[in-house]
């Protein structure tokens, strides 16, 4: 029998306290996992012990920046002693800079690309090891249709996801041998905080033409939800998926297939 159950197994989802991670850790704990999660700020922790607590679910949440590798490897000790091997870890933490490349500090693209693809090795790194033990581990990236595309002002954005893709498909090449999968979600533009920018209403209450242009670029015709990624993480995270590996499952309403609307 196909089995989807992830009773027992212990999930970290980094940057998992609202969003797409929350959704993600919602569907992992509904399939039976233990949830933990980390944010860089307190409040950020805060607010997904609260969101988890409104949701019935029991989570621990770690202060830890991911791309800190002690204070990740003390994280991952902390949850092999309190709670066990991490089998499921989902690279979900990530951030966005939307500038003009050319007017881009070094700095700033340096900090896209430390914690969207360094932050992913630290904490895969950190895990592998008692994966290796365990003899079985899944490891999902959050890539991005940045990963397949570019556009004005993502450059560092572009260059992590696209990092992030190889990542998977080299740890992938590297630990399949151990029975560990890696694979990526790779969403479509879906709707969170990190892209209420680019939905927020014009000032005559139009809608912001970064939005309408999704939703024409988009054969579903419309943003995805975080609530689309989780029937893909629950198959990614389970025995269901054990051959699948290094491969990227794009959950984009169609937008990588499409050439886009036809002028009328
Ligand atoms: P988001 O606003 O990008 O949330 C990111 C989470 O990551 C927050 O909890 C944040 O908490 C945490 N985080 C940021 N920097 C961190 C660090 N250095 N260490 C640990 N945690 C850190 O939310 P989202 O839109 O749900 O995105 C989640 C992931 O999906 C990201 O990787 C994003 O790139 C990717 N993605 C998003 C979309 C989309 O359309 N929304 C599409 C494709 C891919 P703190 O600030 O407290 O650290
Ligand atoms: C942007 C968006 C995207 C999405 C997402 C697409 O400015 O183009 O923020 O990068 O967040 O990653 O899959």
């Amino acid at each position: 029998m196909v089995n989807f159950s992830l009773e027992g197994k212990v999930a970290l989802v980094t940057g998992g306290a609202y969003g797409i991670g929350l959704a993600i850790a919602q569907a992992l704990a509904e399939a039976g996992a233990k949830i933990v999660f980390n944010c860089s700020r307190q409040e950020t922790v805060d607010r997904g012990l609260k969101a988890y607590k409104e949701l019935g679910i029991e989570a621990k949440g770690y202060l830890c920046d991911v791309t800190d590798e002690a204070a990740v490897k003390a994280m991952i000790a902390d949850i092999e002693t309190t709670i066990g091997t991490v089998d499921i870890l989902v690279n979900n933490a990530g951030i966005i800079k939307r500038i003009p490349m050319e007017e881009m500090e070094v700095d700033d693209f340096r900090k896209v690309i430390d914690i969207d693809l360094v932050g992913p090795f630290i904490c895969a790194k950190a895990v592998i090891p008692g994966m290796i033990k365990k003899g079985h581990g899944k490891i999902i990236n959050i890539c991005s249709m940045m990963s397949e595309l570019g556009r004005e002002t993502v450059s560092a954005y572009a260059s992590a996801k696209g990092g992030l893709k190889m990542l998977t498909r080299n740890i992938c090449s590297e630990y399949g041998e151990h029975n560990i999968q890696c694979n990526a979600i790779g969403p479509g533009y879906i709707a969170t905080e990190q892209t209420a920018p680019l939905r927020e209403l014009q000032p005559d209450g139009s809608r912001h033409p970064f939005d309408s242009f999704i939703i024409s670029k988009t054969p579903a015709a419309r943003w995805g939800v975080p609530e689309d990624l989780m029937g893909p993480a629950v198959f990614l995270a389970s025995d269901a998926s054990n051959f699948v590996n290094g491969h990227i499952l794009y959950v984009d309403g169609g937008i990588l297939a499409y050439i886009g609307k036809q002028p009328k």
